[in-house]
């Protein structure tokens, strides 16, 4: 799991056997070799930190303001592969407006959200895929409000990528490479149980890969069927939980139809 290249100096501040460590080695491992044109934009919370630990350039821009950030890298530098990486509460709540509009504008991209269901960095509040009935100091009886579907919102959108992992190091490499490969916006959210705040036990096992059945990614309406088999509420005994890529198609790209 280690890989020393794209290394920093700076001690982690995650928790002991966080997810995010996992994130952070497999992006490093699918980066291995493009260290001289990438760059990187994170967003604010406990996934934010991931700037201070990859030795790339960037911006660790405001809360939600992750897509608009990579979108001004992309037109001034369109070589530069751009990764952003957000928090559910990042991507979700402050900047979902922003989401929307990156999938629409097809830029070329690629977005991360770490999904641990939760507001981590500010100790525990609901976002909007929290589950209906999530407990915490500011709702003592629990939310009222059931969560968004960001695969269905993401393909309803116009994301010409469209992928869901686990917060595991194969796992993200493998999507990265992918993603790296898409010519276009590229959403990848990563499922990533939250240790303190949203344990989220044996969701792991609850998975399985859409790359493992015949599931046709060139097929939105098959995609979209997929991206209903988990509504990000109820997780029982007979929850099943699709990962891979759902939804992959050509789309102009942003940057080089401006230049037209
Ligand atoms: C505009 C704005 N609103 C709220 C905050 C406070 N804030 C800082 S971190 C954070 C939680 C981030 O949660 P999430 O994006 O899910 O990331 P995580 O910590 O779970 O990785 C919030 C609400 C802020 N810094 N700026």
């Amino acid at each position: 799991m280690k890989n020393k290249s794209l290394s920093t100096s700076t001690i982690p501040t995650w928790c002991p056997g966080c997810y995010n460590f996992q994130i952070l080695a497999g992006v490093k491992n699918a980066l291995k070799g493009k260290e001289k044109n990438t760059a990187i934009v994170t967003g604010i919370g406990c996934h934010g930190k991931l700037f201070d630990y990859i030795a790339l350039p960037g911006i660790n821009t405001l809360h939600g303001r992750v897509p608009p950030t990579c979108l001004g890298l992309k037109i001034a530098k369109p070589e530069l592969n751009v990764l952003g990486f957000s928090g559910d509460g990042d991507a979700y709540a402050e900047g979902i407006a922003h989401l929307i509009h990156a999938a629409r504008y097809n830029s070329n991209f690629k977005y991360f959200v770490h999904n641990n269901r939760v507001f981590a960095l500010t100790v525990g509040q609901p976002t909007p895929v929290s589950e209906k009935g999530f407990k915490d100091k500011t709702n003592p009886k629990g939310t009222k409000t059931p969560p968004i579907n960001p695969i269905k919102l993401m393909l309803a959108s116009g994301a010409s990528f469209v992928a869901r992992v686990f917060a595991d190091v194969k796992q993200v490499e493998w999507v990265t490479k992918e993603a790296l490969k898409h010519k276009g916006f590229a959403f990848i959210e990563i499922l990533q149980p939250c240790l303190i705040f949203h344990p989220d036990k044996g969701l792991k096992e609850k998975t399985y890969m859409l790359e493992d059945e015949e599931h046709d990614k060139t097929n939105l309406e098959e995609a979209m069927k997929k991206a209903e088999e988990f509504d990000y509420n109820s997780i029982n005994e007979n929850t099943k939980i699709p990962l891979g890529i759902f939804y992959q198609t050509k789309k102009p790209v942003f940057e080089e139809e401006i230049r037209k």
